[in-house]
């Protein structure tokens, strides 16, 4: 994957400076790219992302998208070099900067209508490993970590941290992992349910491309309607969420994919999945 983003690099496709985009066989590979600062976030970083997760969502050869970072670390999470944000009474604003960046980031991913991956490279530290927990599916580089560092420095979990870790790993472990600030290593995570597989480092990129591959060829539809049942059903009751999954089935079972998949099925061969 870093030699594919690496490609993308030198054949001009993108004029980013903070990301690398490259997308390829369906699939919209944006690295963090601040690799001497392990990809900590900035002003300019969120800007390019926002701008890469538009042409993502708005490429209809695009079918998956994977998030990772360039170098060793996934990122380090917001810079803590760059200055905080001034609120309307010319103080420092440590929350402005999270309602003008980060916020919409976690809601945007989070309802992205294709799939994405968040793969964990490397450290995975603060604004980062909830930006990453938006994400559909995590896998990680055995070496990889994550930590909810925000308490070393006495900040609070953001980026929807407080919201999604208890919903992952009940509350108190959740609780556990914001006030000890630990870095927790793959395999953990892999046991905790906060990433979906670990991999060898060696192989982790190999592994990460044949997830996405596997996404980019198969039922975005499918997978479309997937993911808004599995969000809206944090806030509903059962009887509300088997009606949805009646309606959404109605639309998934309309469509050409599932035409093609009963197709496949009965003549016994791989589905050829077009998303529609
Ligand atoms: O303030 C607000 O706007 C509120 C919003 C907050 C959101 C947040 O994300 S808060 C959490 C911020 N992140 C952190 O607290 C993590 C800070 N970094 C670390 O604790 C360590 O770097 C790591 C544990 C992630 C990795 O350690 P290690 O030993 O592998 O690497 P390193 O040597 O510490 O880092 C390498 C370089 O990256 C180093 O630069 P140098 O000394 O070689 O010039 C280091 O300063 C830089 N770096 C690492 N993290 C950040 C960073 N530079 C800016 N911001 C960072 N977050």
């Amino acid at each position: 994957m870093q030699e594919q983003v690496a490609t993308a690099v030198r054949s001009g496709s993108t004029a980013f400076t903070a990301i690398r985009t490259e997308t390829r066989d369906g699939v919209a590979t944006i690295a963090l790219a601040r690799p001497e600062r392990l990809n900590a976030f900035t002003a300019v970083m969120h800007a390019e992302l926002r701008q890469a997760l538009d042409a993502a969502e708005a490429d209809e050869t695009v079918r998956c998208v994977v998030l990772t970072g360039e170098g060793r670390a996934f990122s380090a999470g917001q810079d803590l070099t760059e200055e905080r944000l001034v609120g309307p009474d010319g103080k420092m604003d440590a929350g402005a900067r999270l309602e003008r960046d980060y916020n919409p980031l976690v809601e945007r991913i989070y309802a992205f209508p294709k799939v994405t991956i968040a793969a964990l490279n490397g450290p995975t530290v603060g604004a980062s490993a909830n930006i990453a927990l938006a994400c559909d599916i995590l896998l990680a580089a055995r070496s990889a970590y994550l930590q909810e560092a925000f308490a070393r420095i006495a900040l609070v979990p953001d980026a929807g941290g407080t919201w999604s870790l208890p919903r992952i790993v009940g509350a108190k472990r959740a609780l556990a992992l914001m006030l000890t600030a630990d870095q927790i290593p793959a395999d953990e995570l892999q046991r905790m349910g906060l990433v979906y597989k670990v991999f060898d480092d060696a192989t982790f990129r190999d592994e990460v491309a044949a997830y996405a591959r596997r996404f980019a060829t198969g039922p975005a539809l499918a997978y479309r309607l997937i993911k808004e049942a599995a969000r809206v059903s944090e806030a509903n009751d059962l009887k509300t969420q088997l009606a949805l999954e009646a309606n959404l089935q109605r639309k998934a079972g309309a469509s050409e994919d599932a035409r093609e998949g009963v197709t496949a099925f009965r003549e016994k061969r791989a589905p050829r999945y077009n998303g529609k």
